[in-house]
């Protein structure tokens, strides 16, 4: 089952049906243990569309959510920061984290800085060295319990965090810095562990970047992760935490201005983004 947040209202994608519901705010209908069957109940009373077109207005699928972000949950991720911050001696940090029992857990947005499906992601206008990191994003409840799946993209400047790890919040935070959606995948249990992660960029219709990572290539359980980040926080409207990133294009790479970033996890969808950026300093 598949949800959708679009400007007339939820659309719940189930077997080959679409059902609009209207008479429940987002943040009430996404945040409820047990998301699955108490959908398949909210469904019982709405009369279903067999037209796609219902969801044609997709907006990023969140409202009153925090999004939170791992880190070095993947060897590839660990090896390539480390590299990019060796100069500064702030590779240590990263090998660390990786071994560590406590993972790196980070804020990464609210809705307001968050683009959906078609909108645009930015590089910050101070850095040189940008990339998309495609990481599979969980949906937690407020009780702690992990209900769905969608895809983010958590945009990362290399040269800012490269320079001194203390700079994290800038290399992650601004305008426009995530990317979520299309949809939240809702399973009604764990997500295939053979699921795997796609990116590709596209450069004035060239492709630029192309890989893929199996989600089983990451350190951490999911569970592990939603333990540390409810361990002294409580959300309200549940909230997003994507995994990490398994997928770091060759340091030679940095994206620009028009790219296209297609992120595909099979069984949730692609999220497409263009980027933007204001005029370097
Ligand atoms: O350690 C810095 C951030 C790591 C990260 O965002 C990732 O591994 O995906
Ligand atoms: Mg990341």
């Amino acid at each position: 089952m598949k949800i959708y947040k679009t400007f007339e209202g939820a659309v719940v994608h189930h077997g080959d049906k679409f059902y609009l519901i209207t008479d429940r705010k987002w943040d009430e209908l996404i945040n409820r243990e047990g998301l699955y069957q108490a959908l398949l109940d909210d469904l019982r009373n709405v009369t279903p569309s067999g037209n796609e077109s219902l969801i044609r207005s997709i907006q990023a699928p969140i409202e009153g959510q925090e999004i939170w972000a791992a880190g070095v949950t993947y060897k590839r991720s660990k090896e390539a920061r480390m590299d990019e911050s060796r100069k500064s001696g702030g590779d240590t940090f990263y090998d660390k984290v990786y071994d560590a029992e406590r993972p790196e857990l980070f804020f990464k947005a609210l809705a307001n800085r968050t683009a959906g499906p078609g909108g645009t992601v930015n590089i910050r206008k101070d850095s040189t060295w940008d990339v998309p990191e495609p990481e599979l994003t969980l949906f937690v409840s407020s009780e702690g319990t992990i209900e769905g799946y969608s895809i983010g993209n958590d945009m990362s400047s290399r040269s800012i965090e490269g320079e001194n790890p203390l700079y994290l919040p800038q290399a992650k935070i601004y305008e426009g810095c995530a990317g979520l959606g299309p949809c939240i995948y809702v399973p009604g249990g764990p997500i295939n562990p053979d699921t795997e992660i796609k990116l590709e960029i596209t450069r004035q219709g060239d492709s630029v970047f192309l890989g893929s990572v199996p989600i089983s290539n990451m350190k951490r359980k999911h569970s592990e992760l939603v333990s540390f980040l409810f361990m002294e926080c409580d959300f309200q409207n549940g909230c997003f935490l994507m995994t990490g990133t398994g997928l770091v294009p060759p340091d030679d790479f940095t994206l620009a201005a028009g790219d296209e970033i297609r992120i595909t996890i099979d069984p949730i969808g692609t999220l497409i983004n263009y980027v933007s950026q204001k005029a370097p300093l």
